[in-house]
């Protein structure tokens, strides 16, 4: 049986929007994984630690047959893989985040994860993207996208073409 999940994506340093498409291809490449709805692209200004570049943001739907944990080791496992940029020598700072926001209606909540992501309501840049592919979703404990994103302020963050 599969469930339809919801992953973020964010990253700030490089070629970020073509290193998040090429990063939604590779997980769609995953046994187990198929991609459904993509996101357009949001540039957002950082949020917590502002003294840092511009960060650009997505989501996708994914259908999977893995649980929440094997899919949490894929998200990590696909970090790794194309977090890192090569800086001259030396490998530079993460540069991908994969968040698991939502998997299915679960609500789950033990030392490797948090589901639905518990940060969500307060992140324009999370919302943004999240409207474009489940606008009416409602996150179990949470709310319903569309009002959430009503609710927060998302000045600042820009559409990219
Ligand atoms: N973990 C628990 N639940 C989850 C979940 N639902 N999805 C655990 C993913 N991971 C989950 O994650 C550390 C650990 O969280 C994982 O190993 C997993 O076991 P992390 O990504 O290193 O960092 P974090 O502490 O979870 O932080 P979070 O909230 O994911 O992100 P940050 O570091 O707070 O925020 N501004 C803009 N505009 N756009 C951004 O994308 N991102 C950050 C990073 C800050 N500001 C930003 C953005
Ligand atoms: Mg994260």
């Amino acid at each position: 049986m599969s469930v339809t999940a919801l992953i973020g994506l964010g990253g700030n340093l490089g070629d970020v929007r073509a290193r998040l498409a090429t990063a939604i291809d590779a997980l769609g490449r995953v046994p187990g994984v198929s991609v459904g709805a993509r996101s357009r692209f949001y540039r957002t200004p950082p949020w917590g630690n502002v003294d840092q570049p511009d960060f650009v943001n997505a989501a996708v739907a994914i259908d999977t047959t893995m649980g929440p944990h094997d899919l949490l080791d894929v998200l990590l496992a696909t970090e790794r893989d194309f977090g890192r940029v090569r800086d001259g020598e030396r490998w530079g700072p993460r540069t991908l985040d994969l968040d698991l926001l939502a998997y299915g209606d679960r609500t789950i909540d033990d030392e490797r994860l948090t589901v639905p992501h518990p940060r969500i309501a307060e992140r324009a840049f999370v919302l943004l993207p999240l409207a474009d592919i489940a606008p009416t979703l409602t996150l179990p404990g949470i709310g319903r996208v569309d009002a959430l994103l009503g609710r927060i302020d998302a000045a600042g963050c820009v559409l990219l073409g």
